[in-house]
């Protein structure tokens, strides 16, 4: 039984791998470098978005925003002049706490991939689900919020193993919390030894230059790939 039941999770994470290299070819084609930008709800994903969309210099970007319903995100990038496509998973796709490569590919016919150089894919809201499915990204960036507790990339740590960059926010808050930000890099260490992070706060602004630096830098290095 319990044999079974393993295997039949293997041909999902596989049915979604291949879903997943599909998207990628399109994005490839196209020259669009994509992140998935993944957090628990309330950890700032969209804050530290509208903190540095427009600001990329020559990188046009774009988002895809994933949530269960909705479009309260949305509406807050939309304000940026940004192109921003919504994706519920409660339509049609049971509600799910996270986005999946089939969920991501019924979206690219909605996408400006032409007019695009960057897209951000701000997945749902949690600490678990989406470090399990690939949706064709190029890397893969979590936000954990110094309200959230030290000790959680030892709790969930499939999430802070997944990502190539962590983004630790709201550390304006730091002066109100016992959170000690030497215990979270050493437990991050444990679990992903080497990931790079940078401190920011999306409310005052510190550290958000290096993280607009960081994203850019991520669409400049996959359009150089690109082929002509
Ligand atoms: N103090 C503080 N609050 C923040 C910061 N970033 C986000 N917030 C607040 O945290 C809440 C959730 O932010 P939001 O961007 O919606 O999080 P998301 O669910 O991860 O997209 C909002 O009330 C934000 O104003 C920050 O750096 N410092
Ligand atoms: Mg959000």
């Amino acid at each position: 039984m319990h044999r079974v039941r393993v295997r039949v999770v293997e041909d999902a994470l596989d049915a979604n791998n291949t879903i997943a290299r599909a998207n990628r070819d399109d994005f490839d084609r196209h020259g669009v470098a994509v992140v998935n930008f993944m957090g628990a709800p309330g950890a700032g994903k969209t804050a530290l978005l509208e903190r540095v969309l427009r600001d990329l210099g020559d990188v046009r970007p774009g988002v895809l925003e994933g949530d269960v319903q909705g479009s309260m995100d949305a509406d807050r990038l939309a304000g940026l002049h940004v192109p921003v496509t919504q994706l519920n998973t409660g339509s049609g796709f049971g509600g799910e706490c996270h986005l999946d490569a089939n969920m991501v590919r019924s979206a690219i016919p909605d996408l400006p991939l032409h007019d695009i150089d960057l897209l951000v894919i701000e997945n749902v809201g949690n600490l678990v689900c989406p470090a399990e499915f690939r949706v064709g990204e190029d890397v893969r960036v979590m936000v954990h919020s110094v309200t959230e507790g030290e000790e959680k990339p030892l709790k969930y740590p499939l999430m802070f193993r997944a990502c190539e960059l962590v983004l630790v926010n709201k550390v304006d808050l730091l002066p109100h919390l016992d959170y000690d930000v030497d215990r979270f890099l050493r437990n991050l260490e444990a679990v992903h030894p080497g990931v790079e992070h940078l401190l920011v706060s999306a409310r005052t602004g510190e550290g958000v230059a290096a993280w607009r630096d960081w994203l850019a830098g991520i669409a400049r290095s996959v359009a150089v790939e690109a082929p002509a």
